[in-house]
């Protein structure tokens, strides 16, 4: 998968690339000054067009480094990435973002949306944080922003008897992998049980100011001050809060864009909205699970935007607000269309494996980087869509989120119909082996038509599939998809007749199964 996974020259390619050139100037300058000279004295043919061939490229290289010698590397590859489906602004273009109006805006005061993904708590799933994830959360996931949720209450947390040196070496690496990625990255102190965000000011004051003082230099880090006040806290609570902590973040990153968390588990934006915080660059968050909050909670963000408050959809998932349970796909899009007409950011709750439906990774997977649709959960599957991410095969996209047929043993379906001929297939047998499941698939066809001489079935799965078995039949697999053709004994089918004793054994996934395509 991926987008630009190429490198460039190697420095010995590069070289002998040199030789190639000078070598071909001389042959073009010598064909130049002796226009008589035949073409045998030169040598043959083929000999001299291979030398004038790479005189251009050669050329081309002596002129890109004598323009400052800039690997060309990452340019070719940001080309081609490009190429395939354009990259989200990203630091590296864009810069520093401030805050104008309701707009998040980048360096150039070009309006930004900032799109990506947020860590589960960074006590529970810290192998999420790796440089190549980062890096293929840009290139292949199509993000440009990754949120680093640092919880500090509940088990394992920052105050709550949590490894702190631990914790915060996790934070830093992240924002050090994001920095290497070309992504924006939000340091959210992920209150939540705590509810208060005084609970626990003291170690946010002292953390988030000492990240501040590290990453001072950096364009690329939001700090999210606090992620869901809860339970009594009110609006007042987090405006005292906010008021004591932005300085000593802005001590040391003057211009860094801050969001607050809002209460009412960061719902209540119109009350940030009656009365806003004071300072510039500052933006409110708003959360939502798209099974829960539905068109109430989406107006209410309508109605703050449109009043003028920045803000930021820091954490949100298609599931319930438990993070669990079912997923609502239409209330999810409804959500994108919106923010996607306010130009509002949003990041998407969780980048972890956990067996929940707000993770993004399926729990059979366990990849910490390399994912490929395989191991996206539902939500997974979904984000990618619509992040349009370039890194995933789309023709696998669409077959893994298609509607399923059942893949119990027993389950009898039609699979494929052309013409008149239609197939129907039976899940005889299905067994696990090796960590993989088995499916035995038993086949006939009626043909309702004209006699045929040969057949082809196609068989769509939600999975990449691999063949181990077949009986009168020919097969092959090819990504998802399965394609039997007749033998050589039994292409002849009579009008009214039928195909019976067709079968096959397909291996992988537990959950592959037959698509409706
Ligand atoms: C959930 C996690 C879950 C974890 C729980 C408590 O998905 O695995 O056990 O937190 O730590 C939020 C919170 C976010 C929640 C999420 C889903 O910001 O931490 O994550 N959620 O409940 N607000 C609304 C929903």
């Amino acid at each position: 998968m991926g987008a630009g996974k190429h490198g460039g020259l190697s420095g010995s390619n590069k070289s002998s690339r040199l030789i190639a050139a000078v070598v071909a100037l001389v042959v073009l300058v010598a064909a130049g000054v002796a226009l008589a000279v035949t073409a045998d004295s030169l040598g043959t043919p083929q000999g001299s067009d291979a030398l004038v061939e790479q005189a251009p490229t050669g050329l081309a290289e002596i002129d890109r480094s004598s323009q400052g010698g800039q690997d060309t590397a990452p340019a070719s590859d940001a080309a081609n990435a490009q190429e395939e489906e354009p990259l989200p602004p990203s630091p590296s273009t864009a810069g520093a973002l401030h805050v104008e109006g309701a707009q998040l805006m980048d360096q150039n005061n070009q309006p930004i949306q900032l799109r990506g993904v947020s860590t589960h708590g960074l006590a529970w799933f810290p192998q999420f944080v790796n440089k190549e994830l980062f890096q293929e959360l840009r290139t292949d996931w199509g993000a440009n922003v990754v949120r680093l949720a640092l919880y500090p209450a509940d088990e394992g947390g920052y105050a709550t008897g949590g490894d702190r040196a631990k914790l915060e070496e996790t934070l830093i690496k992240g924002i050090e992998y994001a920095t290497a990625a070309d992504l924006y990255v939000v340091v959210d102190w992920h209150t939540l049980s705590d509810k208060n965000p005084w609970w626990n000011a003291e170690d946010a004051k002292a953390l988030l100011g000492r990240v501040a003082e590290r990453f001072a230099d950096n364009n690329n880090v939001l700090y999210e001050i606090c992620n869901e006040p809860n339970g009594e806290t009110t609006w007042s609570n987090v405006k005292t809060y906010a008021n004591e902590i932005i300085p000593v973040i802005r001590a040391a990153a003057p211009n860094a864009v801050i969001i607050t968390g809002t209460p009412n588990w960061s719902q209540d934006v119109a009350a940030a909205a009656a009365d806003p915080l004071e300072f510039d660059n500052v933006m409110y968050s708003l959360h939502f699970y798209a099974a829960t909050h539905q068109k109430d909670l989406r107006d209410a963000l309508k109605k703050a935007v449109q009043g003028g408050l920045p803000v930021f959809v820091t954490e949100f998932g298609i599931c319930e607000a438990s993070g669990d349970g079912k997923i609502d796909y239409d209330s999810a899009d409804a959500w994108v269309e919106l923010m996607d007409d306010l130009d509002v950011s949003y990041i998407c709750w969780n980048l972890s494996n956990k067996k929940e439906s707000a993770a993004l990774i399926s729990s059979s997977s366990k990849k910490t980087s390399g994912f490929t649709v395989e191991d996206l959960s539902k939500e997974g599957l979904w984000l990618v869509q619509t992040l349009h991410a370039p890194g995933f095969d789309e023709e696998a996209l669409r077959l893994a989120t298609a509607p399923r047929k059942d893949n119990k043993a027993g389950s009898a379906m039609m699979v494929f119909s052309e013409g008149t001929l239609q197939w129907t297939a039976t899940v005889s047998e299905r067994w696990e082996e090796d960590g993989e499941t088995f499916f035995l698939y038993d086949l006939t066809a009626d043909n309702y038509s004209a006699a045929l001489e040969e057949w082809t079935v196609r068989i769509p799965f939600s999975g990449p599939v691999t063949v181990t078995d077949n009986w009168n039949c020919e097969a092959s697999a090819k990504g998802n998809v399965l394609t039997l053709t007749n033998t050589d004994y039994n292409g002849a089918v009579a009008t009214g007749g039928s195909i019976a004793d067709v079968g096959f054994i397909v291996k992988g996934s537990s959950s592959l199964a037959v698509v409706e395509d």
